[in-house]
C-alpha cells in the first residue's frame, strides 16, 4: 500500500480524496495554484505545493510541475480526482513512467475508450445495445447523407475525441448534416486535433443514465447500480440521484450486465463509468465510457455504503476488490445536487466573489461535500461549483422532501448560489413524477 499520494486535483475533489487517504493512514502531498493559496481545505493534506499561477494551464494542467511535486512530496502514487489531467492518457503514461503509481486505469485502455468511436466498435463486438450509426469513422459528407436516410432524421455528428458533448452536432434534414458535418470535422479539429466523426440516430428527448464499475487486476468486475443524470443544463448536469426513476428491474440488471461485459471485454481496471441513453420504451443504448472517478460518485457511495476513492486506491495499490458483486445492494435512495456559485437571475453565470456567511445543512441522511466556508472567495479562475449537498431517504419522495428540506435551511451570504433553482426543479411535478428527459430544464427554463 502507498505511504504518501499525492492529489493533482483541487476544491471539494481534492478534500474528498485527503480524507479518505487519511482514513487509511495514507500521507497526502496537495499542490495548489496561487489563486488556491491559503484555502482552509490544503490543511487537510500533510504537505502542500505551489505549482504556479491561477490559470489551470500555467498550474494545474503543467505535467511537469505536478510530477516535480510528486518527486518533492515524495509520493509513491497520484490521484488525478475528475476534469483537469484525469482522462489524459499522456500523463497517465508519464507518471507510470516517472514511477508513480496513477490511480486510475492503464493509459492504453484510457486511450482506447477515450476514442469514443473506438469504445462503440468495443460495445458492439461486447454485445451491447448502440445506437443505428455509422460503422466507424465518416470520411465524407455523401457517405453520411446515404446513411441518415438509412436509418433516418434526426442525426447526431459526434466528434470521436469529444465527449461529455463537446464535438456533438444535431442535424434534422439533409441540408442541416451537410453544414453540421463539416463543422463538426472543423470544430473537433481546431478542439482536439483531431477531425473524424462518426454518425449516430438521435435518440430524442432520451433519459440519461450511467453505471458506476470498478474493476481489479485480478478479473474482478463489480457495479455499483446506476445514477440518473437526466436533470442537466448545457451538458451540465444539476441534479443525479440512484437507484433511476425511469428505468425497472429487468431493464437495471440488463443495463448494468452490458456494463460489466464491456469492461471486461476493454481489459478497464480502476473506477469508470458506463453512459447510456434511455428512450421511453427502456430501451438503452451506449454512448461512452467515462474513466475517471466522476463529480457524482457520492450518489453511489450512499445507496451501497462503498468508499469508491478507497476502492480506487486498493485498486492502484494492486490489491483484489475488498468485495464481491454479491455483497452489493441498493440501500434506499439517494440524491445530490450540485451547489454552484452562479446567478439564477442572470441566466446562470457563474457569480465568483467572497462567502460572507455560510451554515450548509446536516441532519440524518445529509452529506455535503465542499472545500468552501466563510471567508473563502470563489475563484473566477475555475468550476463554479462549490459543493454537492447529497441526501438519502429510504424512498425517493422520501429522498426529495429531505433534500428540499435541507436546501432550504442553507445559508450562503456574499454570493449567489444555484440552491433557489434546484429547490424549483425538486418541487416540480415533471421531476417528482418521474417525467424528465436532459432537455427538460434547457425547454421549460429558458
Ligand atoms: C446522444 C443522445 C441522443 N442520441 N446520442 C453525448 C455526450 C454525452 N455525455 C451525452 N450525449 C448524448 N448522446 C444519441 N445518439 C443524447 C445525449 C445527451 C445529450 C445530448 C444533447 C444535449 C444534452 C444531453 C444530455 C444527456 C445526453
Amino acid at each position: 500500500m502507498f505511504q504518501r499520494i499525492l492529489v493533482a486535483n483541487r476544491g471539494e475533489i481534492a478534500l474528498r480524496i485527503f480524507r479518505t487517504c487519511r482514513e487509511m493512514g495514507i500521507e497526502t502531498v496537495a499542490v495548489f495554484s496561487e489563486a488556491d493559496r491559503g484555502s482552509a481545505y490544503l490543511d487537510l493534506a500533510d504537505q502542500k505545493i505551489c505549482i504556479g499561477p491561477a490559470r489551470v494551464s500555467d498550474s494545474y494542467l503543467k505535467i511537469d510541475r505536478i510530477i516535480s511535486a510528486a518527486e518533492i512530496g515524495n509520493a509513491q502514487a497520484i490521484h488525478p480526482g475528475y476534469g483537469l489531467l484525469s482522462e489524459n492518457a499522456h500523463f497517465a503514461e508519464i507518471c507510470r513512467a516517472s514511477n508513480f503509481e496513477f490511480i486510475g486505469p492503464s493509459h492504453e485502455a484510457m486511450a482506447m475508450l477515450g476514442d469514443k468511436n473506438t469504445a462503440r466498435g468495443l460495445a458492439k463486438k461486447a454485445g451491447i445495445p448502440t445506437v443505428p450509426g455509422s460503422d466507424g469513422i465518416i470520411d465524407d459528407v455523401e457517405e453520411a447523407v446515404s446513411l441518415a436516410k438509412k436509418f433516418g432524421y434526426p442525426v447526431l455528428v459526434k466528434a470521436t475525441a469529444g465527449g461529455g458533448g463537446r464535438g456533438m452536432r444535431l442535424a434534422y434534414d439533409e441540408e442541416t448534416l451537410r453544414n453540421a458535418f463539416v463543422q463538426a470535422q472543423q470544430e473537433a479539429k481546431a478542439a482536439f486535433g483531431n477531425g473524424d466523426c462518426y454518425l449516430e440516430k438521435y435518440i430524442e428527448n432520451p433519459r440519461h443514465v450511467e453505471v458506476q464499475l470498478i474493476a481489479d487486476h485480478f478479473g474482478n468486475v463489480v457495479h455499483l447500480y446506476e445514477r440518473d443524470c437526466t436533470m442537466q443544463r448545457r451538458h451540465q448536469k444539476l441534479i443525479e440521484e440512484s437507484p433511476s426513476p425511469h428505468i425497472g428491474q429487468k431493464t437495471r440488471e440488463a443495463m448494468c450486465a452490458a456494463a460489466v461485459r464491456l469492461v471486461q471485454a476493454a481489459g478497464y481496471t480502476n473506477a469508470g463509468t458506463i453512459e447510456f441513453v434511455v428512450d421511453n420504451d427502456e430501451n438503452f443504448y451506449f454512448i461512452e465510457l467515462n474513466a475517471r472517478i466522476q463529480v457524482e460518485h457520492p450518489v453511489s457511495e450512499t445507496i451501497t455504503g462503498i468508499d469508491l476513492i478507497r476502492a480506487q486506491i486498493q485498486v492502484a495499490s494492486n490489491e483484489k476488490l475488498p468485495f464481491t458483486q454479491k455483497e452489493i445492494a441498493i440501500h434506499g435512495h439517494a440524491i445530490e445536487c450540485r451547489i454552484n456559485a452562479e446567478d439564477p437571475a442572470n441566466n446562470f453565470t457563474p457569480c465568483p466573489g467572497k462567502i460572507t456567511a455560510w451554515l450548509p445543512p446536516g441532519g440524518l441522511g445529509v452529506r455535503f461535500d465542499s472545500h468552501v466556508h466563510a471567508g473563502y472567495t470563489v475563484s473566477p479562475h475555475y468550476d463554479s461549483m462549490i459543493g454537492k449537498l447529497i441526501v438519502h431517504g429510504d424512498t425517493r419522495d422520501e429522498a426529495i422532501e429531505r433534500m428540499i428540506r435541507a436546501l432550504s435551511e442553507f445559508r450562503v451570504e456574499g454570493i449567489k448560489t444555484s440552491v433557489s433553482r434546484q429547490l424549483e426543479i425538486l418541487r416540480h411535478p415533471v421531476f417528482r413524477e418521474a417525467r424528465g428527459y436532459t432537455s427538460f430544464i434547457e425547454k421549460e427554463w429558458k
